[in-house]
């Protein structure tokens, strides 16, 4: 082996070794965090022409809401209701918009229309500087989809028609609390007093913060919505939970949507009984 082929071979073994301990690509993350001040493990360039294909209720369309204000971008709803939503649908799955015949769907300039609320999220996150860093993305998956759990069970309570104040109660101060507990724990650590989030990647505001805030904000409203009790205060036990959620609705975007005529009310499809 002559001193070429040694030199060519150490640097091959060197840079092997660099992409497998993740060396350069960490390196990078690194480089660009600091100097562009861009976080996130994939960040693309911004998006515009935003059109949010959702129903005129909070739902599932107002964690991505809230994240579009935060962001700063422009955009413009459908606002379907139970007599615009049968033609919609029937239009978006003949055109192939709505991949799988529901909404929310983002329509922007860039890309195909995206349906699923969580790739919305991710997709939204990616274009505004709050996607989680590459060493948080499953831990991120993992929280978005435990409000989704969440939340699924608070919908069986809310679209329940035979469902009693008693049972919202019931939900209120049973299992919604049990959940409350895990993501109670799973806020990090470390946070600063005007920090605003941190359930995704520590240190900045993440698409993750806003699923968690909406999540915890749709049991605050259920919960204003009982009966014979004024205000059913879910975050009593958990201080970090209350933290976080009266700190996130001031971050000064969230705070003017939160009291803008904009944000759709919440509702109850079948009133107490
Ligand atoms: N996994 C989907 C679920 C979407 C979904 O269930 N959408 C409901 C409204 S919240 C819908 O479009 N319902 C009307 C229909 O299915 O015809 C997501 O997270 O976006």
């Amino acid at each position: 082996m002559n001193l070429v082929q040694f030199l060519l071979g150490l640097s091959l073994v060197l840079f092997a070794s660099l992409f497998t301990t993740g060396g350069p690509w960490s390196a990078f993350l690194c480089l660009r965090q600091t100097v562009l001040g861009q976080r996130g493990c994939t960040p693309t360039g911004a998006i515009g022409n935003v059109t949010l294909h959702y129903f005129a209720g909070r739902g599932r369309g107002e964690a991505i809401r809230l994240l579009l204000n935060d962001a700063g971008i422009s955009y413009v709803e459908t606002a379907f209701t139970k007599d615009t939503w049968p033609a919609a649908k029937e239009t978006g799955l003949a055109s192939g918009a709505y991949a799988f015949g529901q909404v929310p769907v983002l329509f922007t300039n860039s890309e195909q229309p995206l349906a699923q609320s969580q790739a919305i999220m991710r997709r939204l996150a990616r274009a505004s500087n709050m996607d989680c860093d590459c060493s948080d993305l499953s831990h991120c998956d993992a929280v978005a989809l435990g409000t989704e759990d969440l939340k699924s069970q608070m919908g069986r309570v809310v679209y329940d028609e035979k469902f009693t104040n008693e049972a919202r109660i019931a939900y209120l101060s049973g299992k919604a609390q049990t959940w409350f507990g895990y993501f109670e724990k799973l806020h990090q650590a470390g946070s600063t007093p005007n920090h605003h989030g941190y359930f995704g990647t520590k240190g900045h505001v993440t698409w993750v913060d806003f699923f968690v805030f909406d999540t915890i904000d749709a049991h605050v409203a259920l919960g204003t919505q009982v009966e014979g009790a004024d205000k059913y205060d879910v975050l009593a036990p958990f201080p970090k939970l209350r933290t976080f959620y009266s700190g996130f609705a001031q971050r000064p975007q969230i705070a003017a949507y939160l009291s803008s005529d904009r944000r759709p009310k919440f509702t109850l499809p079948y009133p107490p009984k």
